[in-house]
């Protein structure tokens, strides 16, 4: 499916490759060192205003219920959750076999009374989940909605209605354009090194021949659609040969790598009123940064 999703997104007039594709063993790693950067606030806020509304949060999900992850990579957030809320089960869901293994090892060592039930699968196509035993919620933090365009994530939001009556999503806020762009473009470059990791691993897995000297990380923020947008550019005139393919690259011309959109909390609660839940409950930070918005589906 990599190589498919390869093929097909080089071959669009604006190349393109799909943002999941970011977290190979080493991807993952790159992650979790922007998550610790002193430019990217959105782990710290959505930690900090899950700390700060702890109680409230638990007490919106209820106790007793399954507790159902998308994307649930390292999941710091999700033990705060996990001891105050003393979920019957959780089923974190995820694209990475690796890391839904080191965390379901990791969450059955530190709450050992906890079933927990990994799926694994991609949040982009409806999952099979396994059977329930009582109330669920979805939790899906981390702005990771923002990957999906509106459409999608109306399209998204309208599949978990079907799985869970309430879901908890983390969203980053719309605000000052330039915490945005220091945000995708940290002074270590890191995610810049996280960007470019894309075309290391095709070139690793698939034995494509990428020259990662001649594409530059490009990130900023596209006001006029609420995103940031992060692309790979090419510096020269070049072709790249994957297999059989032969991809051809002007000077400048890039690979839009991810999109992450921001919204307003007026505009993410007409987003999930459009796809049947009625937001109930928003938690912020101190310096509202960040959003975590509690929704009910609608009757
Ligand atoms: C994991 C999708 C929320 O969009 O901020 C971080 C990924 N990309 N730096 C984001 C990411 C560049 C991140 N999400």
């Amino acid at each position: 499916m990599l190589k498919d999703d390869v093929i097909a997104g080089l071959s669009l007039p604006q190349k393109s490759l799909p943002p999941k594709y970011f977290y190979d063993a080493a991807g993952s790693r790159l992650f979790e060192r922007i998550c610790r950067l002193p430019e990217y606030y959105l782990t710290r806020a959505e930690l900090a205003l899950t700390r700060r509304h702890l109680g409230s949060i638990a007490r919106f999900a209820g106790r007793g219920c399954e507790l159902l992850e998308y994307g649930s990579g390292e999941s710091l957030k999700t033990r705060l959750l996990i001891r105050a809320l003393r979920p019957a089960a959780y089923l974190p869901v995820d694209i990475s076999a690796d890391a839904l293994r080191a965390a379901t090892q990791r969450l059955s060592r530190e709450f050992p009374w906890l079933r927990i039930a990994p799926v694994h699968g991609d949040f982009s196509r409806p999952v099979t989940l396994p059977k329930s035993r009582s109330r669920r919620v979805v939790y899906f933090p981390g702005s990771t909605i923002g990957n999906l365009t509106p459409d999608e994530a109306h399209a998204f939001l309208s599949m978990t209605r079907g799985q869970a009556a309430r879901m908890l999503v983390g969203v980053d806020l719309k605000k000052d354009a330039n915490v945005l762009h220091a945000a995708y473009n940290d002074s270590r470059r890191v995610t810049a090194a996280f960007n470019l990791n894309l075309l290391a691993r095709i070139n690793r897995e698939l034995g494509a021949d990428f020259d990662l000297r001649r594409f530059a990380h490009y990130a900023f923020y596209n006001a006029p659609l609420g995103r940031i947008e992060m692309h790979l550019v090419s510096l020269a005139r070049q072709s790249v040969r994957l297999g059989l393919h032969r991809f051809a690259f002007d000077a400048g011309e890039s690979i839009h790598t991810e999109n992450s959109y921001k919204y307003s909390i007026e505009e993410f609660r007409a987003l999930a009123a459009d796809a049947g839940f009625t937001g109930k409950k928003v938690w912020l930070d101190r310096q509202g940064l960040f959003a975590l918005h509690g929704l009910t589906a609608k009757t």
